[in-house]
């Protein structure tokens, strides 16, 4: 009996150790680096692909990683970096759900003497220097590719009038912002493009769906073309149409933002005619920035990856899984 105890107390340790080696947060990393990233939430596809790729980046770097998942509240990602600060962490990053409201907590990073990274979206702060730079898309470029491509299939088809129905992120975040703005920026300047209305979807997918029915209750089959900030809501917003009697992709346009495998199989069944991309893989330029930050050294100021379009001007049968 003894021995049969005494082995399992060896293999409880055993075990404990190499779950240990995994853990979070731990001290044991190869850089002795330990980042602090709290994370929005698992609002979409994006994401999650943006959580798993800052885990695996982590990992390959030998940085011990601290992640706190938000749940889309401002407040939980203000606790989390004062978490992250009384854990005297080495650098924190975090992806800001909207863009004010976070000086004073910044503040109290800087004064900690902690570099902040901010990654996928930006902030408005009011004062200078609070955070050291910026690992994200261009959304008002992402903005302007999703118009720029509409003008172009407007052309093709002959079209004399575009009404667009837009289906915004969330609320006072960059990307609906940015997005929005890059969009309209480009359309202004052809008559033919006329924005109904621009209702939030908050980035979700039940929004999204919610968002089509009143668009389609108020306008009907008046609606030309759907313009949706991210894949979820536009996954949301397919199967409304299709109940209406409308045919997605066909007696209504519909260009998307993301470019997850989910909305690229939609693309390929040919009820999307066009994805911007925004690619979530930011972790092995977050991993490189966090080191450089710990080693005192100077970093950019703004990271912007390379994005395309995919889109029905193009054989769609030869898009590369995306891994998202
Ligand atoms: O487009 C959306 C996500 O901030 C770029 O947030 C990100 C956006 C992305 O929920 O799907």
């Amino acid at each position: 009996m003894i021995k049969r105890n005494v082995f399992l107390l060896i293999l409880a340790i055993f075990i404990l150790s190499l779950s240990g080696c995994k853990k979070a947060g731990e001290e044991r990393t190869d850089t002795g680096l330990v980042l602090g990233f709290s994370q929005i939430g698992s609002e979409s596809a994006w994401r999650i692909g943006n959580t798993k790729d800052i885990e695996e980046q982590a990992e390959a770097y030998g940085i011990g990683l601290m992640l706190e998942n938000a749940n889309q509240k401002q407040d939980n990602q203000i606790a989390a970096i004062r978490r992250f600060i009384a854990y005297r962490v080495d650098v924190i990053a975090f992806s800001p759900v909207v863009e004010e409201g976070w000086d004073n907590v910044l503040k109290e990073a800087k004064e900690a003497g902690i570099p902040i990274i901010l990654v996928d979206r930006d902030i408005n702060a009011g004062e200078q220097d609070l955070t050291t730079c910026l690992i994200g898309a261009d959304f008002y470029k992402e903005g302007v590719m999703a118009a720029e491509y509409l003008i172009r299939k407007a052309d093709a088809l002959g079209l004399e009038q575009v009404r667009i129905a837009e289906i915004t992120g969330t609320e006072n975040s960059t990307p609906m912002r940015q997005r929005h703005a890059g969009f309209m920026d480009t359309i202004e300047k052809d008559p033919r493009m006329q924005v109904l209305e621009s209702i939030d979807g908050d980035f979700l997918k039940s929004r999204g769906a919610e968002c089509m029915r009143y668009f389609l209750d108020k306008y009907g089959d008046e609606i030309d073309v759907v313009f949706s900030h991210n894949d979820e809501m536009t996954i949301g917003a397919i199967p409304e149409i299709e109940k209406a009697g409308l045919a997605p992709g066909k007696d209504m346009l519909i260009i998307s933002i993301d470019g997850g495998q989910e909305a690229i199989n939609v693309l390929k069944e040919g009820k999307i005619n066009c994805v911007v991309e925004c690619t979530p893989k930011l972790g092995k330029a977050l991993m490189e920035t966090a080191i450089r930050l710990k080693n005192n050294e100077s970093v950019e100021k703004i990271i912007h990856p390379e994005e395309q379009v995919f889109s029905d001007e193009t054989d769609v049968s030869l898009i590369a899984p995306r891994g998202y």
